[in-house]
C-alpha cells in the first residue's frame, strides 16, 4: 500500500466515525420528535410506517423493476413488506464506507439517494425513508435476494443490532422487510387492515399494471386481497362511480408529457351533483390541490364554454362557470415530475407552476379532440352544465329570500338553539342532539356559559339526493346552517362560523349512527371545509355503568369495562358489581350527561378526519344512494362499528 493509499484509507475511516455519530443524532432526533418526520404517534403515524417502507418499492416499480408487492400484517401487529424488485443495493459506499443497505436504514434521508431514476419529493413530510421506520422500531429486519444471496441485517429503535452478513443462497431477487413499531413511541400499535387496504388500492390504482397484495394474518381468517389495475386511473374514476350512474361508460382518458414531467387524467361525470376532484403527484395525494388541479380546472371551463358556445347549447354571451362544468364529475388527476415542491399548511399542495401549463394544455388539447369525436357524450355534458348553471341560479334566489325574510323578521338564530353566552367561535361548543328527551337533558346538564344545544329530530332530508336551494328551505337542514352561521356551498365562509367544535350527539344505536351519518353526509356536501378542518366531532357516550353498593362508574368500551369492574372490586373477588348498558342518551339525568360526556374535563370526542374522501363519498352514496342492496351489505357489515364509524 502506497503513502496516498494510506492517507485516504484513515480519512475513510475518520470520515466513516464522524458519520456515524451524525447518523446516531439523526435518528436520536426522530425519536425525539417522531411528530415531525411521521405527522403523529397516533394511528395516522402507525399506519404511516407501513406506508414508507412501501413507497421504496413503489420507486423501484416506477424505475420498472418491481411488479409485484406484498404486504402483510403479522400475528402481533408486526409488518412484512415484500417486493421482487432489485433489491436494495450491498456494496460498500465509497462516501462512508458502510454498505449501502446499512445506509438506507441508518442515515436519514438516505432513502432518495439510491433511487434509480424514480421521481424525488422534497418540502413535505413524505418519503423520509427507511430509517424514520427503522428509527421507530423496536426491532426491524431487512433481507435481500440479489445475485444469489440473501443479505440479512437487523436493527433495535435504529441501532445495529446484526450486522450485514449473507444467510443462505437464492435464486429470486427482491427485498424484504420485516418491523415492530415501538410501543414506546406510538399511543396503539393496532394495525388497521381496512386503512391500509385503502391505501394499497390507491397505489394499485396509481400504478397501472402493479400488482399489491395485502394480507392480514392475525387471525387464521383474516382478510386479504390482490390488487392489479391494468387501466390505472381509469379504472381509479370507474371504481368510485361505481355505485352511481354513469353518463357515458368509459372514463375519460387524458395524457401528455413534456421534458421529465407527465400528467393523466380520468374523467368520468355521473348523474349526481357531488364534484369529487382527487389529485396525486408523484403518487402522494394532494388534498389541498395545487397546480395540476388549477390546469385542470381553468382549462375544463374554457374547453366545455368553447365547445357549448360553438354548437349553440350555450346562447350569446352566457357562460357556465368552473362548478357548473364541475358537477357531477369524477375525477382523477396523476402527475409525475421530478423535484416535486410541496406547499400548505399541511405540505399537500402542489406548488410547481409549470405543471399548471402542462396539464392545461393536455386538457385543452385532447378535451376538445374527444367531444368533437363523441358528440352525443358532449351534448349530455353540456346540458348537465347548463342545468347546474341554472339550479345555481335558483338556489342564489332561495339564499336570498331567505336573508332577506330574517332580516325583515329580525330572526337571525332559529328557536330551537339554546346558545352560549360566550361569543368567541374559538371557545364555544355547538352539540347537535337527536331527540327530544336527551336534548332536554342536555340542555340541563351543559355548561351554558360554551356550550350551545341544537335539538334534531325526526327524519331528516336525504341529502345525497337533493340540491342546495331545497337545502336552505328544509326545515331540518335550516336550523343548523342559521346556528353555524356560515353558509353552504361555494358561499362557505370560515370566518362567520359561530362555533368551533361542533359535535353531533346521536345513541350508540344504529339509529344513532343513521342519525351521525345523515348529518356527517350533509357537512361533508355542503361544508365540507368544517371536516376538512377539523371542527366536527362525535359524541362518545359511555356504554357501561358499574355500581357497587353506593359507588358508580362507567365505561366507554368493553375493554374499560373489564378495566374498571377489575379496579372496584380490588381485593374482593367475592363482591358484587352491577353492570348495566346504557340504553340511549335519553335515559341519563342531565347530571349523568354532563358528567360522562359534555365535561371537557372528563369527555373524550371523537374527531371526525376526512383523510379519504374516497371512503367518505363511498360510506354516503351506498349508504344513502338508490342502490338497495350495497346499502343493505353496507349496514350488515359495519352494524358492529355503529358507534366507531370513522371517517
Ligand atoms: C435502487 O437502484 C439500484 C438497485 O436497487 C434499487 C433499490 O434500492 N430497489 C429497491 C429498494 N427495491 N425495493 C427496495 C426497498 C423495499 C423495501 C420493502 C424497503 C426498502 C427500504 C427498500
Amino acid at each position: 500500500m502506497n503513502e496516498n493509499e494510506e492517507l485516504l484509507n484513515t480519512s475513510v475511516n475518520e470520515e466513516y466515525g464522524a458519520e456515524q455519530i451524525q447518523v446516531l443524532e439523526g435518528l436520536e432526533a426522530v425519536r425525539k420528535r417522531p411528530g415531525m418526520y411521521i405527522g403523529s404517534t397516533s394511528a395516522s403515524g402507525l399506519h404511516h410506517l407501513v406506508y414508507e417502507i412501501v413507497d421504496n418499492s413503489i420507486d423501484e416499480a416506477l424505475a420498472g423493476y418491481c411488479h409485484h408487492i406484498q404486504v402483510t400484517i403479522n400475528p402481533g401487529n408486526t409488518i412484512t413488506v415484500t417486493d421482487d424488485g432489485r433489491g436494495i443495493p450491498v456494496d460498500i459506499q465509497p462516501q462512508t464506507g458502510r454498505p449501502a443497505l446499512e445506509v438506507v436504514f441508518t442515515v436519514l434521508h438516505a432513502g432518495g439517494k439510491f433511487g434509480g431514476g424514480g421521481y424525488k419529493v422534497s418540502g413535505g413530510l413524505h418519503g423520509v425513508g427507511a430509517s424514520v421506520v427503522n428509527a421507530l422500531s423496536e426491532w426491524l429486519e431487512v433481507n435481500v435476494h440479489k445475485e444469489g444471496k440473501i443479505y440479512q441485517m437487523k436493527f433495535s429503535r435504529g441501532h445495529i443490532t446484526q450486522e450485514m452478513q449473507v444467510v443462505g443462497t437464492t435464486e429470486k431477487s427482491g427485498t424484504v422487510v420485516t418491523f415492530q413499531p415501538d410501543p414506546e413511541m406510538f399511543d396503539t400499535l393496532e394495525y388497521d387492515y381496512d386503512t391500509l387496504h385503502t391505501r394499497m388500492r390507491e397505489q394499485a390504482f396509481l400504478n397501472a399494471g402493479l400488482k399489491i397484495s395485502i394480507a392480514d394474518k392475525r387471525t387464521e381468517d383474516g382478510k386479504s386481497d390482490s390488487m392489479c389495475y391494468e387501466g390505472g386511473i381509469r379504472e381509479f374514476a370507474a371504481w368510485i362511480n361505481r355505485h352511481k350512474n354513469a353518463l357515458h361508460e368509459e372514463p375519460i382518458y387524458l395524457s401528455g408529457r413534456k421534458d421529465d414531467a407527465f400528467a393523466e387524467i380520468a374523467m368520468q361525470y355521473n348523474d349526481g351533483y357531488n364534484e369529487i376532484l382527487v389529485s396525486f403527484a408523484n403518487d402522494i395525494h394532494t388534498p389541498e390541490g395545487g397546480m395540476h388541479e388549477t390546469g385542470f380546472k381553468t382549462a375544463l371551463t374554457r374547453v366545455l364554454n368553447a365547445y357549448g358556445t360553438k354548437y349553440g347549447i350555450i346562447k350569446g354571451d352566457d357562460k357556465v362557470s368552473g362548478e357548473d362544468c364541475r358537477e357531477g364529475l369524477t375525477a382523477i388527476i396523476s402527475v409525475k415530475l421530478p423535484e416535486a415542491q410541496f406547499e400548505g399548511q399541511t405540505k399537500q399542495k402542489l406548488g410547481n407552476a409549470y405543471i399548471r401549463t402542462l396539464v392545461d394544455n393536455v386538457v385543452s388539447t385532447q378535451l376538445a379532440d374527444f367531444l368533437e369525436e363523441n358528440p352525443s357524450i358532449a351534448r349530455e355534458i353540456l346540458d348537465k352544465a347548463m342545468m347546474a348553471n341554472r339550479a345555481r341560479e335558483a338556489a342564489r334566489r332561495a339564499r336570498e329570500n331567505i336573508r332577506r325574510k330574517s332580516v325583515l323578521e329580525g330572526e337571525r338564530l332559529p328557536g330551537k338553539l339554546a346558545d352560549c353566552n360566550e361569543r368567541d367561535p374559538a371557545l364555544t361548543e355547538l352539540y347537535i342532539v337527536e331527540g327530544d328527551s336527551a336534548a332536554g337533558s342536555a340542555k340541563g346538564g351543559r355548561d351554558s356559559r360554551f356550550q350551545a344545544i341544537l335539538a334534531m329530530w325526526g327524519k331528516m332530508l336525504n341529502v345525497e339526493k337533493a340540491r342546495a336551494d331545497k337545502i336552505y328551505n328544509n326545515d331540518k337542514l335550516a336550523p343548523v346552517i342559521q346556528a353555524l352561521g356560515c353558509g353552504i356551498g361555494d358561499e362557505l365562509d370560515l370566518s362567520r362560523l359561530r362555533y368551533h367544535k361542533i359535535v353531533i350527539m346521536a345513541d350508540a344505536d344504529v339509529d344513532g349512527s343513521h342519525i351521525r351519518t345523515l348529518m356527517l353526509t350533509f357537512f361533508f356536501r355542503y361544508m365540507r371545509p368544517l371536516i376538512e378542518n377539523g371542527y366536527v366531532y362525535a359524541a362518545v357516550p359511555p356504554l357501561y355503568k358499574l355500581t357497587r353498593g353506593k359507588q358508580s362508574r362507567v365505561a366507554y368500551s368493553d375493554e374499560e369495562r373489564d378495566q374498571v369492574s377489575a379496579e372496584m372490586r380490588g381485593d374482593n373477588p367475592n363482591v358484587k358489581i352491577d353492570i348495566s348498558r346504557f340504553k340511549g342518551l335519553g335515559e341519563m339525568d342531565p347530571h349523568e350527561l354532563w358528567e360522562t360526556t359534555m365535561d371537557p374535563e372528563k369527555r373524550s370526542l371523537r374527531r371526525i378526519t376526512l383523510n379519504d374522501a374516497i371512503a367518505a363519498d363511498q360510506t354516503f352514496t351506498v349508504l344513502m344512494g338508490e342502490e338497495v342492496e350495497p346499502r343493505k351489505q353496507f349496514i350488515e357489515a359495519n352494524a358492529k362499528y355503529a358507534v366507531n364509524l370513522d371517517f
